[in-house]
């Protein structure tokens, strides 16, 4: 995977990033795709979205991908970053994996007696009850293919499955360390532990049908991770004869007296939302895309960005742990009516979901929010028991972290009861009200929050700001200049900063443009077919706003 650190320096692993053999199948019915049979009459990038290339732009439907590996007997993983946004995965001929969701990483594992083998993958990014977390009329173009990074591991019958490192108190350099395995129970094994290189333990283990291992840490050498000082640390664990390591760095988040604390200092989170989309890749993200936004994060002068409205790439939450940049990683969702939200089958698939998000992002110390289901029905008494079931499965999953949503109507809220932290999206000077007005309005959701009951929860606006077609600017300053929304910006920036002592928090919506769905209803307010809310373009090209923003997060930062 295109990430900052090995994870495996004895498991053999195979990169099958590349150009596999590809078809467009369109409207075919998956059930009756045969997939030896498959005309494989073009090629493909993994990773890469086949909807963003110029051939088959724009196009919904089925698509298979074909790849070749050669592999020794045994027990084999293929590890799939992220796949939009539903698939079937078959190893010679043989189905051994469905999966929905997109933005996740999951596995797919089948035994093989060695040699040449052929791996096929179904992706569809057509709309349908298979993929009840995407639809269509959600505020972004939803882009299908292997949108991310595919590993073959050849995995030994005592094998780790996965690596959770937990601080448990910073001022006493302890952690907790969870090692998931799968195999050889009961028995025992050889387990050794490093950090940073140096033994922490070596022992022999009994392995149980747990299938888990926790061991108790005080380990002197760490030092702290903070936005200021990112520093991180490296944990490799061996297990018989396979190993894993991950990256951590040692910190606590908390809330207190209506704030967010990093290691038991108050932080202002200051930063913007960001959509991983390129006109020319769609969510597949290349490294050099990543390394771009963080820089412009970092040039911004911000130390916050929420990943909107997704799971975001594993290389980008790398880059921001080295950049102390902290971030708001939610699961997929997008103003999912009351009848799919409560939907059996719905709520089964945003737990698997959950589950994989945390799985795959948990060890960054730059996730410092689990957040949920952006602007969905938390205003309804039937939205209440689905938020109580997603945001408790977080807690259980991960207790050490603060969970939040984005409320799309911060007056009218049924479920801040259940998060730490009070998100609110509002759009006033855009969809309502004036410029001058936005002050207020910001006031009113404090007052509002406050008189709810929940004056102790630190407070974000998690989503604000205006369009700007890019480069458009008249004398009068109208809507859709990059005057008007820069001004805006800076009209709540100004009164956050300087105005308002309640906000602990300020995610501006949004970094760059990205393209939106091609219903007619929601392009007919996107000129260009763009949601132009960035502060800089598709492209990532400065608008004003990015500019006037800069001045301000740095003077004040
Ligand atoms: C909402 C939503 C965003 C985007 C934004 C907008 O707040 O959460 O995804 O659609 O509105 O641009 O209108």
């Amino acid at each position: 995977m295109a990430r900052r650190f090995p994870q495996h320096l004895i498991r053999p692993v195979t990169s099958l990033d590349g150009t596999w053999d590809f078809a467009f199948l369109g409207e075919a019915d998956t059930d009756q795709v045969d997939p030896t049979g498959i005309d494989f009459s073009d090629v493909m990038a993994v990773p890469g979205c086949y909807d963003a290339t110029p051939k088959y732009a724009g196009r919904r439907g089925l698509a298979a991908y074909r790849t070749k590996v050669r592999t020794s007997a045994g027990l084999q993983r293929l590890v799939f970053d992220g796949v939009q946004h539903w698939c079937r995965v078959y190893w010679d001929g043989e189905l051994i994996r469905e999966h929905a969701g997109g933005f996740t990483r999951f596995f797919a594992e089948t035994e093989s007696a060695g040699g040449d083998a052929e791996i096929v993958v179904l992706a569809d990014n057509r709309f349908d009850e298979r993929s009840p977390l995407h639809m269509e009329h959600f505020d972004w173009y939803a882009y299908g293919g292997i949108s991310r990074s595919v590993e073959l591991h050849r995995l030994e019958p005592l094998h780790i499955d996965g690596l959770k490192i937990d601080t448990l108190s910073v001022a006493e350099r302890r952690v907790q360390v969870r090692i998931d395995y799968t195999g050889a129970a009961p028995g025992s094994a050889a387990l050794g532990i490093e950090c940073d290189g140096r033994v922490v333990v070596s022992e022999p283990v009994d392995l149980d049908a747990s299938g888990s291992i926790t061991r108790t840490l005080e380990i002197p050498w760490l030092a702290a991770w903070s936005p200021e000082a990112p520093r991180l640390s490296t944990l490799t664990v061996t297990l018989g004869v396979d190993d894993m390591s991950e990256r951590f760095g040692l910190r606590e988040v908390a809330t207190a007296n209506g704030r967010i604390t990093v290691n038991g200092e108050p932080v202002r989170l200051l930063g913007v939302n960001r959509h991983e989309a390129h006109p020319q890749f769609g969510h597949a993200q290349p490294e050099a895309l990543l390394v771009n936004d963080v820089q412009q994060l970092q040039d911004l002068g911000a130390n916050f960005v929420r990943g909107s409205h997704y799971p975001l790439d594993p290389l980008f939450l790398d880059l921001c742990d080295e950049a102390g940049i902290m971030v708001w990683c939610e699961s997929i969702g997008w103003q999912y009516p009351v009848e799919h939200l409560t939907e059996p089958a719905f709520v089964e698939a945003q737990l698997a979901h959950i589950g994989e998000m945390v799985a795959a992002s948990q060890n960054h110390p730059s996730i410092i929010l689990w957040g949920i289901l952006n602007e969905c029905p938390s205003w309804s008494e039937e939205g209440h028991p689905v938020y109580a079931t997603l945001l408790g499965r977080l807690r259980e999953l991960d207790p050490h972290r603060p969970v939040t949503y984005a409320a799309i109507n911060a007056h009218d809220d049924k479920c801040f009861d259940l998060v730490d932290v009070v998100s609110a999206n509002t759009y006033p000077g855009w969809y309502f009200g004036d410029v001058p007005g936005v002050p207020a309005e910001i006031d009113r959701i404090s007052a509002r929050v406050d008189a709810l009951g929940f004056a102790d929860k630190p407070l974000i606006i998690s989503e604000i700001g205006a369009g700007a077609v890019p480069g458009w600017n008249d004398s009068h300053g109208s809507l859709w200049t990059e005057d008007y929304q820069a001004e805006l910006l800076t009209t709540v920036v100004d009164h956050i900063m300087d105005g308002q002592d309640r906000i602990s928090g300020l995610a501006i919506w949004v970094l760059g443009d990205f393209k939106t769905t091609e219903l007619r209803r929601m392009a007919l307010t996107r000129p260009r077919g763009v949601n132009d809310k960035g502060i800089v373009d598709e492209y990532r090209r400065p608008k004003q706003a990015f500019r006037a923003v800069r001045e301000r997060f740095r003077r004040k930062g």
